[in-house]
C-alpha cells in the first residue's frame, strides 16, 4: 500500500487556529459544551468541512458530521472518525480537537489523492464529551449510541442552571437528524494519551485495546453554620471538615491499594463560604475509575460505607447523586491489530494499552467495532494549558489513522 501522508501544515495550522478560539480575558481556553465560545469552534469546524466539499449534518443533540459519500458507495455503512471539540476549563489545545481535525485531514488527503473508498467516510465532533457543564460526560456520543434518550439529554440542567436543549438552540446547533442516523461500519478515534505511559516508555503510538470504567457522584453534606470563634470543637456540625475527611479517605484508600484505581475530588463548594463561619453545607464531586468493573463497584461500596459512618461520627446529613456510571469497555481486536500493523509498516514504536480517560469511542463501541490510537502527551499532562504533543508525533499519529482508514476501506 503506497504511503500517503497527510498535510502536516494544514493539520497543525488548524489545530493552532481552533486552539485560539474560545480564550477568556486571561488567555485561558474555555469552550464548554453549547457555550458561545464553543459555538465559535463549531462554526470554524463546519466551515472547514464545507470547504473540503463534504456534506454537513447535525443531529438533535448537536453532534456534527462531515460526510464523504462518493457515488456508488453512498449506501454502505460508513467508516466513522472523530472525537470532540468542547473543552474543560483552562484546557490544552489537543484534547479532542486533534482527533476531529485529523479525521477531517485524512478524508481531505484521500480525496486529493483520488482514493475511492469502498464505503463512505465520516468525521464526527460529538457534543459535550467533557461533561464539565452538563453531566454525564461523553453525552453526545452516548445519545448517539442509544445509551441515553435524546429528550432526556436535552433537558439536562447544567452547573450554571442552563438547559442543554435551550443552549443548543441558542447557538444554532439543535440539529434535525436523529441521533444514530448513520450506523458506523467501524469507528476509530485518534487522541492524545493524556497520561505518562508512551513518553515514559519512549514509544510513539498506543493501540488502545480497552478503556477503564468511570463513576461520577455529587455528594452534599449538611451541617450547621456557627461562629468560628465561639463554637467549641465538640459542639460543631462542620460540613467542611466532614468533606475534607472524604477527600483524605479516597486518596489514602487509592494509595494503599496496589490497583490502578484512581479517585478525584475535582469540585468543592462550601456554604456560606465565609472565613469566620463553620460551613453548613459542603457540595463536592467524586470521580472514581478502574479498568476492572468488580473493583470499581467495590470502591463505590467502600465510599458509601465510609459516608454512612461519617454521618454518624460528625452528626451531619449526607446525600449522594449519581452523575455518570460507565463500565469498562473492550475495543475491537481486529482494528487494534490493524493499528499495530500500520505502525509496523511505518516502523513506528507502538504498544497496546488501556485508556485512563473517557472518550467518545467508549460509547460508539456499543454500536460498532471501535478502537483508538494514542500519541504521547509531554509529561503526561492534560486538562491543563501545558498539554503538549510534538508536531512530528501529531503528524505520525494522523498518518497511522490514514493507513488504518485505507486498510478498512480498501476492501473490494
Ligand atoms: O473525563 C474524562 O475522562 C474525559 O476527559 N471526559
Ligand atoms: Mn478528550
Ligand atoms: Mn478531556
Amino acid at each position: 500500500m503506497s504511503n500517503y501522508s497527510i498535510s502536516s501544515a494544514r493539520l497543525l495550522g488548524r489545530l493552532g487556529e481552533l486552539g485560539s478560539i474560545g480564550r477568556d480575558g486571561d488567555g485561558r481556553l474555555i469552550r464548554l459544551a453549547a457555550s458561545d465560545t464553543e459555538k465559535l469552534g463549531r462554526d470554524k469546524f463546519v466551515s472547514w468541512i464545507e470547504a473540503a466539499g463534504l456534506k454537513v449534518a447535525v443531529d438533535r443533540i448537536g453532534n456534527i458530521f462531515g460526510i464523504w459519500a462518493p457515488g456508488g458507495v453512498a449506501d454502505a455503512a460508513p467508516l466513522m472518525l472523530g472525537s470532540h471539540i468542547d473543552t474543560v476549563i483552562n484546557a490544552g489545545i489537543y484534547d479532542g480537537c486533534y482527533g476531529v481535525l485529523a479525521g477531517l485531514e485524512v478524508i481531505e488527503t484521500l480525496r486529493e489523492a483520488g482514493f475511492v473508498p469502498s464505503r463512505p467516510i465520516v468525521v464526527a465532533a460529538f457534543t459535550n464529551e467533557e461533561g464539565v457543564r452538563y453531566a454525564p460526560d461523553m453525552m453526545g456520543s452516548l445519545v448517539y449510541a442509544g445509551g441515553l434518550d435524546v429528550d432526556t439529554a436535552l433537558a439536562t440542567v447544567g452547573t450554571d442552571g442552563s438547559k442543554l436543549g435551550d443552549e443548543l438552540r441558542r447557538i444554532g446547533y439543535a440539529g434535525d437528524r436523529a441521533p444514530g442516523f448513520l450506523k458506523p461500519h467501524a469507528y476509530i478515534e485518534l487522541h492524545i494519551e493524556q497520561g505518562p505511559v508512551l513518553e515514559r516508555e519512549g514509544l510513539l503510538l498506543g493501540a488502545v485495546e480497552n478503556l477503564q470504567g468511570i463513576s461520577w457522584q455529587r455528594v452534599t453534606i449538611e451541617g450547621d453554620a456557627n461562629h468560628a470563634g465561639t463554637t467549641p470543637i465538640s459542639m460543631r456540625r462542620d460540613a467542611g471538615f466532614a468533606a475534607a475527611r472524604v477527600v483524605t479517605f479516597l486518596r489514602e484508600r487509592a494509595k494503599a491499594s496496589n490497583t490502578p484505581t484512581v479517585a478525584t475530588v475535582g469540585c468543592m463548594e462550601f456554604q456560606p463560604n465565609a472565613i469566620n463561619v463553620i460551613p453548613s453545607r459542603a457540595t463536592f464531586t467524586v470521580d472514581l475509575r478502574d479498568p476492572d468493573e468488580d473493583r470499581l463497584s467495590q470502591e463505590e461500596a467502600a465510599l458509601a460505607r465510609f459516608l454512612e459512618a461519617l454521618s454518624a461520627e460528625e452528626d451531619v446529613t449526607i446525600s449522594v447523586e449519581r452523575l455518570a456510571r460507565f463500565e469498562p469497555v473492550k475495543f475491537d481486536e481486529r482494528i487494534v491489530a490493524t493499528i499495530e500493523e500500520a505502525a509496523k509498516l511505518r516502523a513506528l514504536p507502538c504498544r497496546r494499552m488501556t485508556s485512563g480517560a473517557g472518550h467518545d469511542a467508549q460509547m460508539i463501541a456499543r454500536i460498532a467495532p471501535t478502537a483508538m490510537i494514542f500519541v504521547p502527551s509531554k509529561g503526561g499532562i492534560s486538562h491543563n494549558p501545558k498539554e503538549f504533543t510534538a508536531d512530528d508525533d501529531l503528524v505520525a499519529g494522523a498518518d497511522i489513522l490514514l493507513d488504518v482508514v485505507r486498510a478498512l476501506t480498501d476492501e473490494e
